[in-house]
């Protein structure tokens, strides 16, 4: 018994159950299931929700997997829970004692677990992997990250590749080293480790012992001195993997600190989609988005696989506003087009050299005016994004991406700025503006090998939730007024909604249980925009906080 590797990567063809996040490593969030469609949806009503109780709420990004008749499920505040998926009985509960001093920079947010074998893995905001018993809860191994003194934290869901269980860090805000690192799922032991930030060294595990495995890059080619070492690029969104080329696809954000005057060059792998060899942990390509990024365009986004056209890519849809599609078995740009209504900071991407060609909207040098506070500019979109973390998901039978963006701008400016261990390392200020009356977020059909926009969904708030979609024509997302949605994947057209008590900012999943089939997603307001959104956050003042998961099924014919 247990998750075996192979049942991991059967995930999304299998459909009694959601084993991986992303249903499926390559995080496509598709499920084949007819069950639910178009015709019927409008009867989906609630089986039972389920409260995460305590007194502090804030932002629920969990997505549950579901395995065994259980549900496994995280909070905010580093909490997880098993649930009987029949009657929604809690069966055990884990809440990691945070130390005083945790500095996760955009709430206290937990994306979802891992399951392998008897394990569930998830990551913690202390920087730790807490592998915890699916029967009992009980702690069965626990491994440091990072020190969350120096601003290492953990959000992401782990990713499962073979006996391996990947994870990145959370920290960019505070110069920490991004990563990707591999352990042995079973025993949490590290394999290998590979820094994001070009200059540094990997390292590698045999039989317990640590040895160098390669500096990524070149030393020092992008970055001035020793500012590598607090390079950033954070790897916390956590990545993909893909059986077909047998690479590991993981974004890297933000270079650190954000004003870039003080880094002169382009910053590799900041603000990038990097491909990594499971086995060694060896770079084998990287595609830069944002090339000595100014504006925090970060680069997390995951590069999702799909296939096309007799070819193999994947398509990241970017905060700096741009929808990629590159070539996944060696990082060749495809195709680039905007999926938000204003870009200012580029023009377009130049299809020959894969790189933006820039409108000159980069934030003054404060040593150009007083020293003290450079030149200010509005760009769109905010550092916010086009789309943050939010998934998007893809459906073959359409063949559309279903993105969840907003339309939003910043004032953005620079200030001086020096490194200090555990402190806040922007050199940036900026302050976050809609664009429109009527609406900030919207869902958008896009086609990945055209960039055309085949629908959208308008939604007031901007949205912060994960799409998901099905062979039923299904589009499911959530809003931050607290609705579950559930669209037609060919049109938009809206079919259904439920009222969840708080902003649906999770990720829908899926699954087919006794005969009928489920829908399951976290509800609670938070994340990033009531804490960094400026006017946004003023806008949005009056959503309130909560924290549950709900159940949806079809009443049984
Ligand atoms: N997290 C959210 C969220 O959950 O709403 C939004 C953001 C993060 C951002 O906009 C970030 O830039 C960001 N950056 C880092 C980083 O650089 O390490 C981490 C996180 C995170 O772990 O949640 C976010």
């Amino acid at each position: 018994a247990g998750v075996s590797w192979d049942d991991i990567n059967n995930d999304q063809q299998s459909t009694d159950n959601v084993l991986h996040n992303g249903m499926g490593t390559k995080t496509q969030r598709y499920s084949p299931l007819t069950d639910l469609n178009t015709e019927n949806v409008k009867h989906l009503y609630p089986a039972w929700s389920f409260s995460f109780g305590g007194e502090k709420q804030r932002g629920q990004e969990s997505q549950p997997l579901i395995y065994d008749g259980k549900m496994f499920v995280t909070g905010s505040y580093s909490r997880a829970w098993a649930i009987d998926v029949k009657t929604g009985e809690e069966l055990w509960q884990y809440e990691q004692r945070l130390p005083e001093g945790i500095m996760p920079c955009c709430d206290v947010v937990n994306r979802g677990g891992a399951l392998y074998d008897n394990l569930f893995i998830f990551g913690t905001l202390d920087a730790k992997l807490v592998a915890l018993d699916q029967e009992s809860g009980d702690v069965v191994w626990s491994e440091k990250i990072g020190d969350y003194k120096e601003g290492y934290s953990y959000t992401a869901a782990p990713l499962i590749v073979n006996n391996m269980v990947v994870t990145g860090v959370s920290g960019g805000e505070f110069g920490v080293l991004g990563r990707v690192e591999a352990r042995d799922a079973k025993t949490g032991e590290m394999i290998w480790s590979r820094p994001t930030v070009e200059g540094n060294m990997g390292h590698i595990w045999k039989d317990g012992k640590k040895s160098e495995n390669g500096i990524s890059g070149t030393r020092n080619a992008t970055w001035p001195g020793d500012m590598y070492k607090q390079g950033g690029a954070a790897t916390w969104l956590g990545g993909t993997y893909d059986p077909d080329t047998n690479l590991i696809y993981f974004g890297a954000g933000n270079p650190a600190p954000w004003n870039a005057h003080t880094r002169p060059g382009d910053n590799l792998f900041s603000s990038s989609i990097i491909a990594i060899k499971p086995e060694t942990g060896k770079i084998s390509w990287h595609y830069q988005k944002t090339p000595h990024d100014a504006w925090d365009y970060d680069g997390v986004n995951m590069c999702v696989p799909f296939d096309a056209e007799g070819g193999k890519y994947c398509a990241s849809a970017d905060r700096n506003g741009f929808f990629y599609v590159l070539d996944r078995t060696n990082g060749k740009l495809k195709q680039a087009k905007p999926f938000v209504s204003k870009v200012n900071w580029a023009e377009k991407i130049d299809m020959k050299t894969g790189k933006p060609v820039e409108t000159g909207k980069r934030p003054g040098d404060p040593s150009e005016t007083d020293g003290k506070k450079g030149d200010s500019v509005f760009v769109t979109p905010s550092f916010l994004g086009a789309k943050n973390w939010m998934p998007m998901s893809y459906n073959p039978n359409t063949g559309l991406f279903y993105v969840p963006s907003n339309e939003w701008g910043m004032d953005i400016w620079n200030e001086p700025i020096t490194y200090k261990a555990g402190a806040a390392y922007l050199g940036a200020g900026f302050n976050i503006q809609p664009l429109y009356e009527d609406y900030i977020g919207a869902v958008r059909a896009v086609d990945p090998m055209t960039g055309e926009i085949k629908w959208e969904a308008k939604n007031n708030a901007p949205l912060w939730s994960g799409t998901m979609t099905t062979a039923g024509n299904l589009v499911f997302y959530g809003t931050p007024e607290g609705f579950l949605k559930a669209v037609d994947a060919r049109t938009g057209e809206e079919l259904w909604k439920f009222q969840t008590g708080s902003g649906v900012v999770g990720q829908p999943i899926t699954w087919k249980q006794d005969g009928s089939q489920y829908v399951a997603v976290t509800s609670g307001w938070g994340g990033a925009v009531p804490l960094w959104g400026g006017e946004v956050a003023k806008r949005v003042k009056f959503l309130n906080q909560g924290g549950s998961v709900w159940v949806f099924k079809i009443p049984d014919a």
